[in-house]
């Protein structure tokens, strides 16, 4: 069985984005592939997030992971800072990644033209990311578009490393969905809807009031031409919500195209909103139940000793062949 490895940092509350773009695919994965899902809480230090808001965070997203399908019996849940290990690879790999590689990282180049101050670890993330994927040999890295660069940066360290010290990782492949890798904000649909994005109403959070969601669906930015046909260039709002329709039943395009050829955008709306609302309504049932007693700590006890396990043998492994351990 091929092994695939993916992780959504918690620095905010999850959105329509993160459920499409990943926790989604991971739940269809999951039958295919061996897992291992976690909860990048070292990655949220990049920016600053009230512990309380963390705690929470952290703990919303390990129940959306489960709410949403992910199996714990099948599928390694856990939480990064659990496993130390991680920290201690990246440390490593960040001494192997030049200065020149971090520089040309997109994320890291956007935070800095906005001209705010910003800290180290915004820069070297990279290599923690890094250090995240090739502990654990994945196959693939299911990932949005926007992670595509960092994933391909940890097999440029993988390759660097395994030529230099002989052959100790697996060369990881970003993979990136056809469709539903870049949602994009409702309000503004040439950007992609963030966690973190300044205008709420373009961005759908998953735990959020579901006639509020579906209001932000009704009143998502499109265009005069009245024609349901997907066209991202042209026609970036209507082409959205396509996506968004696509990925949700996983009914084609072109049949939705099809299907919606005699409607107004006000019809198809009103489908999709209802769509989203059932879907919402599943994940929040479920996500009730799971928040309630102490299962989350069970799963993510159990994941970190599964993790630790393998993380421990390839740090040792790691550490052996850099002369770090004198010991036999
Ligand atoms: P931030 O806005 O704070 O950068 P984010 O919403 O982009 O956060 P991440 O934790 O960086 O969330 O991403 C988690 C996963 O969700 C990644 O695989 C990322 O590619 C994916 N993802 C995030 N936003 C979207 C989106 N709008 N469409 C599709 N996938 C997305
Ligand atoms: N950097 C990613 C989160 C992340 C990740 C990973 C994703 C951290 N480590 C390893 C895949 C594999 C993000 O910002 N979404």
């Amino acid at each position: 069985m091929k092994r695939m490895l993916s992780g959504i940092k918690p620095t905010g509350s999850v959105t329509l984005g993160n459920y499409l773009g990943a926790i989604k695919p991971f739940v269809e994965y999951q039958d295919e592939y061996e897992m291992f899902v976690f909860v990048a809480n070292l990655h949220s230090m990049t920016i600053y997030v009230e512990p309380k808001e963390l705690r929470e965070n952290t703990k919303n997203l390990i129940a959306l992971y489960l709410a949403a399908g992910l199996d714990p019996e099948r599928v390694t849940l856990f939480l990064q800072s659990d496993v130390l290990e991680h920290a201690q690879l990246g440390w490593y790999l960040g001494c192997m990644v030049s200065m020149g590689e971090l520089s040309r990282m997109t994320q890291y180049k956007d935070k800095l033209a906005k001209g705010e101050s910003i800290g180290a670890g915004i820069f070297n993330y990279p290599s923690l990311m890094a250090a995240d994927i090739l502990m654990y040999d994945p196959d693939y890295v299911p990932v949005g578009i926007d992670q595509k660069q960092h994933c391909e940066l940890a097999r440029d360290i993988a390759i660097r490393f395994n030529s230099r010290y002989s052959d100790t990782f697996k060369l990881p492949e970003p993979l990136v969905p056809k469709i539903g890798a870049k949602i994009m904000d409702l309000q503004n649909p040439t950007k992609k809807m963030s966690k973190s994005g300044d205008n709420p109403k373009g961005c759908i959070y998953i735990l959020d009031d579901i006639n509020v969601s579906k209001k932000k669906i009704m009143s998502a930015v499109t265009d005069t031409d009245g024609k349901i046909v997907y066209d991202p260039e042209n026609k970036p709002g209507i082409s959205n919500l396509l996506e968004i329709y696509t990925t949700l039943t996983n009914i084609p395009i072109s049949e939705l195209e099809d299907k919606y050829k005699d409607s107004g955008y006000g019809d198809f709306k009103k489908d999709l909103a209802n769509i989203l609302g059932e879907s919402l309504e599943k994940i929040q049932t479920q996500y009730k139940e799971i928040i309630k007693g102490d299962y989350i700590t069970k799963v993510l006890d159990q994941g970190a000793q599964k993790a630790s396990f393998l993380a421990k043998k390839k740090l040792a492994k790691v550490e052996r062949k850099l002369g770090i351990t004198i010991r036999k």
